[in-house]
């Protein structure tokens, strides 16, 4: 397994311009009934043009058109077993390959999580599952600590599944470990067939992301943290003027 620290904001080989961010519904903590937690980001570079929206709070309801059908089935399983309901709609430098159009996406699927989530407040903050499909098994460790991080250990057998590029599944992760500020370990316990074992990893992601992401009663409204603060701030506004 090979870990890596990621520097927040990353994906600086890309000429951004033109990004915009709103969020809305982070909570203060005293809400009777919490507003869902939401985000839009609509990010554009030379290469690529995503639009993200997320609801933390969702049922399941996805609409993802990124151009790579593939990565499309993928954020659908986070959808579907994360409860998240996201919508992605996304076009970019496919004549050249998926590469720039998967990063992007994940890239901006973690940012709408990061401005979802807010300061956190709430949350469990950590969460694991271990999935299988047939004979792959996947488990995911990860914690929304504000502090990127990805050891990825999926030892995925072919160069493709399909027409997708295996390579640019750690690429995705990267991307969204980076701006949604996690630290994510991905380990796989067994698996023959690729498609089974990446399914496997984003059904895992997705149900780690759910106990994570979940409200804890026992919180009362508090950061989850010794120290009080989980959100690196000062890198997520670093990161909106550099790209802006
Ligand atoms: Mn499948």
């Amino acid at each position: 397994m090979v870990g890596f620290v990621l520097s927040p904001g990353r994906g600086g080989h890309l000429a951004k311009r033109g990004l915009s961010v709103c969020a809305s519904g982070s909570g203060n903590g005293v809400a009777k009934v919490p507003e869902p937690r939401r985000a839009e980001v609509h990010r554009v570079t030379g290469e690529t043009e995503v639009y993200v929206s997320v609801n933390v709070d969702g049922t399941g309801v996805c609409d993802s058109q990124t151009g790579i059908p593939f990565l499309d089935h993928m954020i659908h399983q986070l959808s579907s077993h994360g409860l998240l309901d996201i919508k992605i709609e996304a076009k970019g430098d496919y004549h050249i390959d998926d590469h720039h159009t998967n990063e992007d996406v994940g890239i901006s699927l973690g940012m709408a999580l990061a401005k979802a989530l807010g300061d956190k407040r709430g949350i469990r903050r950590f969460g694991h599952f271990a999935a299988p499909l047939d004979e792959a098994l996947v488990e995911i460790v990860l914690d929304f600590s504000g502090r990127p991080y990805l050891a990825y250990g999926l030892n995925i057998p072919t160069e493709r599944v399909g027409t997708y590029d295996t390579q640019l599944v750690r690429e995705f992760y990267a991307a969204v470990a980076s701006n949604a500020q996690m630290t994510l370990h991905i380990r796989q316990l067994d698996g023959i067939n690729s498609h089974h074992i990446i399914e496997a990893s984003f059904k895992a992601f997705a149900r780690a992301m759910r106990m994570a992401l979940e409200h804890d009663s026992r919180r009362l409204g508090t950061v989850p943290s010794s120290k009080g603060v989980l959100t690196d701030e000062q890198a997520l506004s670093a990161q909106s003027v550099k790209e802006a």
